[in-house]
């Protein structure tokens, strides 16, 4: 019989060896002694971050789980820490079928390079496994409330059937940071608080769908009506949107003073309510159908220096005024003049376009007064084989 005396512990070991058979002076025992030599261990698998701790987009290892759970394969028998950027932040036992699972203790926003490393049970150490770079990211971005803007160059969708229904294009911006992820999405809300008739129904926030990707979106706002001999109906608009990085932390909501959308049209010579606007008209104006056009008519002038004013308007909040027109082929050009500095308005185009915007102000502040007028010049671009201005109806969101 041989028999093998090999520690497999690093350093002195030592045992005995008993035999034992029928003999006098049984058992015999012959001790044994030697050096035992460290065993290596191998390296653990790279770390995985378990699912349940990838908060906000998965798979990406950016998380707002600042005590996350790594998982892995590592030699049975063995104890597995977890280090971050070098640091044990946590170890467990590893399995009977060596698997590992470890929650680490607290870990600061920030990118960490995640290692794990394997000890048997006296300590001899494995090589340190291949690394993770994982992302905490706990701070939620930062948003900028909505400012909502009327827009030159577009146009209102008109319902003829009942022109309170008709809508205007109104741009909503806003603006995200994020400190140190990105910006995974929007979430847009949009509140309507109507006046018909003298009965107010007020509105609750629902998002705004789709969902915006980017940081401005264009919707279509009903304008309601100030128009004699109907109802009238005032439709007040409020916003709010907040902003969620891709590790799931979403800002709170930045919401939007309430504006009313405040349809003028031509026809309105004297207020209909207080404050909520007429046109004072100095000059040679006629009034005229268009087809298309709000409340389905206009005022319109070729004469030289006639002017078309904005009147017994209050504004509330920071306003944007719009002006509507017709654009044709036999339109001229016009000034508009806000707050003394004037600005040209081309009204040709080669086919006719009712309630065109042709026209918007931005930025005007609540609680002043502003003066907003539109002059005829008399003048034409020289494709243009005439020299009328149109005015359909100012909007203002106020
Ligand atoms: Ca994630
Ligand atoms: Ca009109």
């Amino acid at each position: 019989m041989n028999v093998v005396f090999k520690p497999t512990a690093t350093g002195a070991a030592s045992g005995t060896l008993s035999f034992a058979d029928n003999a006098t002076g049984s058992p015999q025992t012959v001790a044994l002694s030697g050096n035992g030599a460290a065993q290596p261990v191998g390296a653990p698998s790279k770390p995985v971050l378990d699912p349940a701790s990838d908060s906000g987009v998965k798979g990406d290892n950016i998380t707002n789980i600042n005590t996350p759970t790594f998982t892995g394969t590592a030699p049975a028998g063995t104890t597995v820490g977890i280090l971050s950027d070098g640091v044990s932040v946590g170890s467990a036992a590893t399995s009977s079928t060596g698997t590992y699972s470890v929650t680490t203790s607290l870990l600061a926003d920030g990118s960490h390079a995640i290692t794990a490393q394997a000890a048997d049970a006296v300590g001899t150490l494995s090589p340190a496994s291949a690394g993770l770079s994982v992302t905490i990211d706990t701070v939620a971005p930062v948003v900028t409330a909505p400012v909502s803007n009327l827009n030159a160059g577009s146009a209102l969708k008109l319902n003829a059937a009942n022109f309170a229904n008709s809508t205007i294009p109104v741009t909503v911006t806003w603006s995200a940071t994020d400190a140190s992820g990105s910006i995974a999405s929007y979430q847009l809300q949009q509140k309507k608080d109507t006046l018909n008739n003298l009965v107010t129904t007020t509105g609750t926030f629902t998002d705004v769908s789709p969902a915006p990707t980017g940081t401005s979106v264009t919707l279509d706002l009903q304008m309601g009506q100030v128009l004699a001999l109907r109802p009238i109906v005032l439709n007040s608009y409020t916003f709010q949107v907040r902003a969620c990085d891709v590790a799931g932390n979403c800002s709170a909501f930045a919401g939007a003073p309430k504006f009313q959308m405040l349809p003028v049209d031509d026809s309105l010579t004297s207020p209909l309510l207080n404050g909520a606007g007429s046109v004072g008209y100095s000059g040679s104006w006629s009034t005229g159908a268009v087809s298309g056009a709000y409340n389905g008519s206009v005022h319109f002038t070729t004469a030289t220096g006639a002017t078309a004013k904005l009147n017994n308007i209050t504004f509330n909040v920071t306003a944007d005024v719009a002006w509507v027109s017709t654009r044709g082929p036999d339109r001229g050009i016009a000034t508009v003049t806000v707050d003394g500095v004037t600005q040209t308005v081309d009204l040709y185009a080669p086919t006719a376009q009712p309630a065109q915007v042709v026209f918007a102000t931005h930025g005007l502040r609540g609680g002043a007064q502003h003066q907003v007028q539109v002059t005829s010049t008399g003048t034409r671009n020289t494709a243009s084989i005439g020299t009328r201005v149109d005015l359909d109806s100012f909007v203002a969101i106020r």
